[in-house]
């Protein structure tokens, strides 16, 4: 059996008000823990605001800056503009926002903060919902999803932002996920020393949005992982491709049949899910072999 191993600080607290189970808390563990102490965090409205919570009974103990929902990364920057004047240039901002405040509401934002190159950790909670307000489709909702709004299933496909955002040459964009937690804190700590901006993409089963057992949380990133509907990947300076997990092991339905918000596809939604995935693997294989050539 392996044991998940990092070094904690204390930085995150108990007594948050994640639904029991949910491995957003575990992922904020990991983050902070891996950034340390000297570090601020910035949280807009979203499951980690609550997860984070208010002073006095916040679970972090480093300062933690809640903003709105449209400008978790313009704060970001501000807060990290003041510390470097104040003379502290190697205190970490992180950004902890939701997939609705990174895909859609807090997008512009980002993209600003991306194209001045902030100095700033933004890390996304893919949940691929607005789930802290009932379970809403997010323009990070895949292909077939029920949500609150999509009762029949979602039209369009989950948005690329790990494309969108190396399209803006980005320093570093990377996705990870607390099933592979190595992986995980090795790139909060490699990003934590690049200067400019960063953006991890993490993936959240939302226990409640999704309909997960309250004890698969883990089991349901790998099997994203595994089965390529999630890939765990790098890039740098929007160029430099690296496939860290590099086997899909396992078809997708293994993944989808988890989960209640699948429950009603067909056989041939499957199959056209699966050559969707298979597909984007492809062009990732080809993208990290031209990174190598
Ligand atoms: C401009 C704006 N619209 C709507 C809201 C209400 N609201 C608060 S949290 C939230 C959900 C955010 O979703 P996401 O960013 O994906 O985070 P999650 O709750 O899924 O963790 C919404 C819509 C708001 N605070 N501000
Ligand atoms: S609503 Fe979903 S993402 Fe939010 S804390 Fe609960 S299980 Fe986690
Ligand atoms: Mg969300």
């Amino acid at each position: 059996m392996r044991y998940i191993e990092y070094k904690d600080e204390g930085v995150f607290k108990s007594g948050h008000f994640a639904c029991a189970g949910c491995i957003e808390s575990l992922s904020i563990r990991i983050i902070v823990n891996a950034v340390g102490t000297d570090a601020v965090a910035v949280v807009p409205p979203s499951c980690g605001a609550i997860i984070c919570g208010g002073y006095p009974n916040s679970s972090l103990s480093i300062p933690t800056f809640h903003t709105t929902l449209e400008a978790a990364a313009a704060s970001a920057s501000g807060v990290k503009r003041s510390l470097v004047a104040r003379g502290k240039p190697d205190t970490t901002v992180l950004c902890l926002a939701g997939d609705g405040g990174t895909y859609d509401i807090g997008f512009q934002a980002l993209s600003s903060a991306v194209e001045r190159n902030e100095d700033i950790l933004y890390i996304c909670f893919d949940n691929e919902g607005y789930m802290n307000t009932g379970g809403q489709k997010s323009s990070s909702t895949p292909l077939q999803a029920v949500t609150g709004s999509t009762p029949a299933g979602k039209l369009t496909p989950k948005k690329n932002i790990v494309e969108i955002l190396a399209a803006h040459n980005i320093p570093y964009v990377a996705t990870a996920s607390a099933g592979h937690a190595e992986d995980f804190v090795r790139k909060v700590e490699k990003a934590k020393n690049i200067r400019g901006t960063k953006v991890l993409i993490v993936l959240i089963p939302c226990l409640a949005g999704w309909g997960v057992a309250d004890n698969a949380g883990i089991k349901v990133t790998r099997l994203a992982v595994d089965s390529g509907v999630f890939p765990l990947y790098e890039v740098e300076d929007g160029v430099k491709y690296t496939l860290n997990h590099t086997k899909k092991s396992m078809p997708v339905n293994e993944y989808l049949s988890q989960q209640k918000r699948y429950k009603h596809l067909s056989e041939q939604d499957i199959a056209e899910i699966q050559s969707g995935i298979d597909k984007e693997w492809a062009r990732l294989e080809k993208r990290t072999q031209a990174s190598v050539d």
